[in-house]
């Protein structure tokens, strides 16, 4: 009895072992890492660096960059979609927010990926997440609606009269209406078959402040947070912030 136990205790890990590779094709899953990186115009972000310049022609720095991401959903060309429904909060000065790794999704071929750049109304709710200190320093006022930040952007910029002074673009809600920001990314190549994905997703910062509207720090400097045609400008110039790179291992 105990000697049986033993070999089959050795043929499960030779098969541990040796599995390997074969044993990946017929996995039914894999997993896809989203990186998240931060540019400018194509160049990766320097922080406290005056040396960015905007669609207003506002020269400016960025000192600071937190956000959430949240409700991933990848997308097939037959329509069907597999969807999650958590958050992940992205802190450009720390590396261990840079990753955001789904670790079970069905294999299949995506062509699109589309998440929430910040928090849908469900989950943007007074205590709506948990008491990390990170998602306690997102929280916004209760007189504006309550809830979370999407994002805080920011730095310095030379205003009209070639002063540096700090510019602090905070999107979140306005009262009862929601300004977060959904992003769909099409015509990707995205092949998970029991493998490793990883998904280069670059936000370009440039495009909060352009496309459809020109955004000027001298118009919405500082004081935005209760402003709705900020906010509302920002939900719509955030559609196309992200793009990604898939790389199939
Ligand atoms: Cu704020």
């Amino acid at each position: 009895m105990k000697n049986s136990k033993l070999f089959v205790g050795i043929l499960l890990s030779q098969a541990l072992i040796f599995g390997g590779c074969e044993n990946d094709d017929k996995k039914s899953s894999g997993s896809v890492t989203f990186e998240f990186m931060h540019k400018v115009d194509g160049e990766t972000v320097i922080l406290d660096s005056l040396k960015y310049t905007n669609a207003a022609e506002n020269n400016y720095s960025i000192s600071k960059l937190v956000y959430y991401v949240s409700d991933v959903t990848f997308h097939k060309s037959d329509g069907t979609k597999v969807e999650t429904n958590g958050y992940h909060y992205v802190d450009i000065k720390d590396s261990t927010t840079l990753e955001y790794k789904f670790s079970d999704v069905p294999n299949g071929d995506y062509t699109a990926i589309s998440f929430v750049v910040g928090l849908d109304s469900v989950k943007n709710v007074e205590h709506g997440l948990p008491h990390t200190t990170e998602n306690d320093n997102m929280v916004w006022p209760e007189s504006m609606g309550g809830g979370y930040h999407y994002m805080k952007l920011e730095g310095k910029f030379k205003n009209t009269a070639n002063e540096l002074t700090g510019f602090a673009t905070h999107t979140g809600r306005h009262t009862n209406k929601h300004y977060y920001v959904n992003l769909h990314l099409h015509d990707l190549s995205l092949k998970v078959a029991g493998n490793d994905v990883t998904a280069h997703l670059t936000m370009n910062i440039n495009e909060w402040y352009k496309n459809p509207n020109v955004y000027d720090f001298n118009v919405y400097g500082a004081a935005i947070m209760g402003n709705p045609d900020a906010q509302n400008i920002l939900q719509q110039n955030g559609a196309d912030v992200f793009s990604a790179e898939i790389h199939n291992h």
